[in-house]
C-alpha cells in the first residue's frame, strides 16, 4: 500500500467507525450567543483518569455514580461516593490552568471542569448548540450525565448541538474531561518549543437558533477583480451560503446596507453560490482597514458580520494586495501573555499583543504555531495588520501515520471554516520546520492541496528550514514546489555562528516565488546589559538584529517578508538556563515584564525604513 492509498483507506475506516468528528461550525458564533458559559468552574484533578475508567481500566457506564461527568451527589447517607463538585475551588474559563494556581504548573493529564446553568429556549422549535473556541488537547464533553461528544486538536473550535431530551429549564450539570497529555501521534506532537497549556482556554457559549438557520457563508471579490487603487469599481464579489436544517427553496436575503445593496437567493442545498456586483467598493487594505456590516436572512434567523473586501495573490516574486505589491513588515507571536504567563483569550490580550506589533510599524502577523482564538483575528482585521495562520504541523510530527494526517487535516479545516471570511488572514500554512524526506513531503503536500482545497482565495505557505553553507545558503525544500509563498527560518548569528556571519552570507532559493525569512532571532535577558559579544545581553540581541537587517537590504529580490522570532518572551519547558532562561525562551524584543529591549528600536527602525522606500 501506498502512502495514498494508506490515507485513502484510513478516511475510510474513520467515516465508518464514526470517529467523533464535530460538526459543522456556526460561523460567527459571539454574534449569535444567547449565553456566556465563561466564568468560575468547579474542577477534579484526575491523573489517573479514576472519573473515566473503572478499576478494570474499562470506561465506566454512562450512569455509573462514580463516573466524573456524573455529579457525584449522595442520593442517601448510605451511598458511597468517592467524588463531587462540592468545594470552593475554581477555575476560570477561558484560561489555561497553569498559570491559575502554583499546583497546575507542569501539570498535564486530566482535569474534569463542571458548570451548572438554567436555560429556558425562547420557543419549543429552537435547537440549542453548545460552542467551546478551544480546549488543550482532548475534550470529552458530558451534559446531564449524557455524552455530546469528543473533540481533539487544542487550538479550534468545535461545537455540540443539545438534544431536547437532555437539555433542561434548571439545574443543568455540563461536564467536561481535559486531557492535554502530549502524545507521539498528536498534533503537535510531544517535542515543541511552548507552554502545553491546558484548560478551557477560549469561550465557551450557549447558542440558540430557530429550526434552520444560515450555518455558514462565504464572500470575498474575486481574485484579479481589482486595480491598484483604494477604490474598486464594478468589481464582482463570489461566495455561496450554507443553511442548516433547510429545505431547498428557502428564500435567502444577502445585504451590505453600507453599500446599498440587497440579494435574495432560492436556497439550492449545501453551499449554494451567488454573487454580488459591487458598484463602488472601498477595499481593505493594511492602510485602510474598512470593513462593511453584512446581514444574511434566512426564515426566521440573521446572521451579522463585518467583512472586508480584498484581494491577495502571487505574481511572480511579488506579493499582491489588492493587485499593488506589499512587503510584509512582520514579526511572529505566540498566544501568550508574557507579563501574567498565560495564554491570550480576550479582545484586551489581543489588543495589547497587536497593539505592540503596530508599535514595531508592523503591517504583518505570523500567528505562530497553531489558531490563535477569534479575537486576535478579528482585532486584527480592525486594525489593519495581515496575518499568517498555522497549523502545529511542528517539527517531528509521526509523518508516516495516516491517522494523524486527518488529525492535521481535521484542524486545518476548522481553522479555516472559523476564519475564511477574514480580510486579515492572507496565508495559510500547514506547517513549520519540519524535517525533509520523502514521506514528510507527500504528508505536506496533502495539507497543501486540502488547504487549497478549502479555500482558494488565499496563500499557501510552510515554514521550511534552510541548510547553512559558508558560500550560499540555499534554499531548496522540496515542499517550496507546492507552496505559493516560499517561507524560511535562519538563524545566522545564533545557533550558527555570531551574527557577523551575516556580513559574508550569500542567499539564493532554487524558486522564482515570493520568499519571506518566517523567523530569526537572538535570545537576551532584559535588563541585562554587558558588550556584544556576551551572549544573553540585550547588546547581543541588538547587534543580532543590526547586522541581520544588513543582510536583508541584500536578500535576492525575491525577498518580500519577515517576520523575526519573536515578539515577547514567553515560556518553554525547553529553555533550562538557571540564570537567563529559567523555563522561559528569550527570543521576544520585549521581555516578561513587558519591557522592551534595545533590539526592538533596532527593529521598528528597519522597518520605518521600508516604509519610508514606499514599499
Ligand atoms: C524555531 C522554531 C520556534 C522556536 C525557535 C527558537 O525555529 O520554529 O518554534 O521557538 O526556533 O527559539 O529556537
Amino acid at each position: 500500500m501506498n502512502f495514498t492509498e494508506a490515507i485513502a483507506l484510513s478516511l475510510c475506516l474513520a467515516l465508518s467507525l464514526g470517529t467523533a468528528k464535530a460538526q459543522n461550525l456556526l460561523t460567527n458564533p459571539h454574534a449569535r450567543a444567547t449565553l456566556s458559559l465563561n466564568g468560575e468552574w468547579q474542577y477534579i484533578i484526575d491523573p489517573y483518569e479514576t472519573g473515566f475508567y473503572d478499576y478494570r481500566f474499562k470506561e465506566k457506564a454512562e450512569r455509573d455514580p462514580g463516573a466524573y461527568w456524573n455529579s457525584g451527589a449522595a442520593d442517601s447517607r448510605t451511598d458511597l461516593r468517592e467524588h463531587g463538585y462540592d468545594d470552593q475551588a475554581t477555575l476560570r474559563v477561558p484560561g489555561d490552568w497553569n498559570a491559575q494556581d502554583p499546583k497546575f504548573l507542569y501539570y498535564e493529564g486530566t482535569v474534569w471542569y463542571k458548570k451548572d446553568f438554567d436555560y429556558q429556549k425562547k420557543s419549543a422549535e429552537n435547537r440549542v448548540f453548545l460552542y467551546f473556541g478551544a480546549v488543550n488537547y482532548q475534550a470529552e464533553v458530558y451534559l446531564n450525565g449524557k455524552k455530546l461528544g469528543r473533540h481533539i486538536g487544542g487550538f479550534t473550535p468545535f461545537q455540540f448541538e443539545i438534544p431536547d431530551s437532555v437539555l433542561q429549564e434548571q439545574d443543568n450539570l455540563l461536564v467536561v474531561k481535559v486531557d492535554n497529555k502530549r502524545y507521539k501521534d498528536a498534533v503537535p506532537t510531544v517535542n515543541t518549543d511552548w507552554w502545553n497549556y491546558g484548560g478551557i482556554t477560549r469561550d465557551v457559549l450557549l447558542i440558540e437558533t430557530p429550526g434552520f438557520f444560515v450555518e455558514d457563508y462565504f464572500l470575498q471579490l474575486k481574485n484579479g477583480g481589482t486595480n491598484a487603487r483604494p477604490i474598486a469599481e464594478n468589481a464582482e464579489a463570489a461566495g455561496w451560503v450554507e443553511l442548516n436544517g433547510a429545505t431547498k427553496g428557502e428564500k435567502v436575503h444577502i445585504a451590505i446596507p453600507e453599500l446599498n445593496l440587497e440579494k435574495t437567493i432560492a436556497y439550492a442545498g449545501e453551499r449554494t453560490a451567488f454573487s454580488l456586483r459591487l458598484p463602488e467598493v472601498e477595499l481593505w487594505s493594511d492602510a485602510n482597514p474598512k470593513r462593511y456590516a453584512i446581514s444574511i436572512r434566512a426564515g426566521q434567523d440573521e446572521l451579522n458580520d463585518q467583512i472586508g473586501f480584498r484581494t491577495i495573490a502571487v505574481e511572480g516574486k511579488q506579493i499582491l494586495l489588492n493587485g499593488k505589491p506589499v512587503f510584509l513588515r512582520g514579526i511572529c507571536l505566540h498566544e501568550e501573555m508574557p507579563m501574567e504567563a498565560r495564554r491570550a483569550y480576550s479582545k484586551e490580550d489581543a489588543t495589547t499583543l497587536l497593539g505592540w506589533a503596530a508599535e514595531l510599524n508592523c503591517n504583518f502577523v505570523r500567528l505562530a504555531h497553531y489558531p490563535h482564538n477569534e479575537h486576535m483575528v478579528r482585532t486584527a482585521d480592525s486594525l489593519g495588520i495581515l496575518l499568517w495562520s498555522e497549523i502545529p504541523v511542528y517539527w517531528t510530527i509521526d509523518f508516516g501515520n495516516p491517522e494523524v494526517l486527518e488529525k492535521a487535516q481535521a484542524q486545518l479545516q476548522e481553522m479555516i471554516a472559523r476564519d475564511r471570511n477574514r480580510p486579515s488572514i492572507i496565508i495559510w500554512s500547514v506547517g513549520n520546520e519540519t524535517p525533509v524526506s520523502p514521506t514528510r513531503t507527500a504528508f505536506m503536500k496533502e495539507l497543501v492541496k486540502t488547504a487549497r482545497g478549502l479555500d482558494d482565495t488565499r496563500l499557501i505557505s510552510a515554514a521550511l528550514e534552510v541548510h547553512y553553507n559558508r558560500d550560499k545558503n540555499t534554499i531548496d525544500d522540496p515542499l517550496g514546489a507546492a507552496t505559493d509563498v516560499v517561507s524560511v527560518n535562519e538563524y545566522l548569528g545564533w545557533y550558527v555562528g555570531l551574527p557577523s556571519y551575516c556580513q559574508t552570507a550569500q542567499w539564493e532559493t532554487v524558486y522564482d516565488k515570493p520568499l519571506i525569512i518566517s523567523e530569526t532571532g537572538a535570545g537576551s535577558l532584559g535588563g541585562f546589559h554587558a558588550d556584544s559579544l556576551t551572549r544573553w545581553s540585550e547588546e547581543y540581541q541588538e547587534w543580532f538584529y543590526e547586522e541581520q537587517v544588513k543582510m536583508m537590504k541584500r536578500m535576492p529580490d525575491n525577498y518580500t517578508g519577515f517576520t523575526p522570532w519573536i515578539l515577547t518572551d514567553f515560556r518553554s519547558p525547553k529553555r533550562n538556563h538557571p540564570v537567563y532562561q529559567e523555563g522561559w525562551n528569550r527570543k521576544g524584543l520585549i521581555s516578561n515584564t513587558g519591557d522592551k529591549k534595545k533590539a526592538f528600536y533596532v527593529l521598528q527602525a528597519y522597518y520605518n525604513w521600508i516604509e519610508a522606500q514606499g514599499q
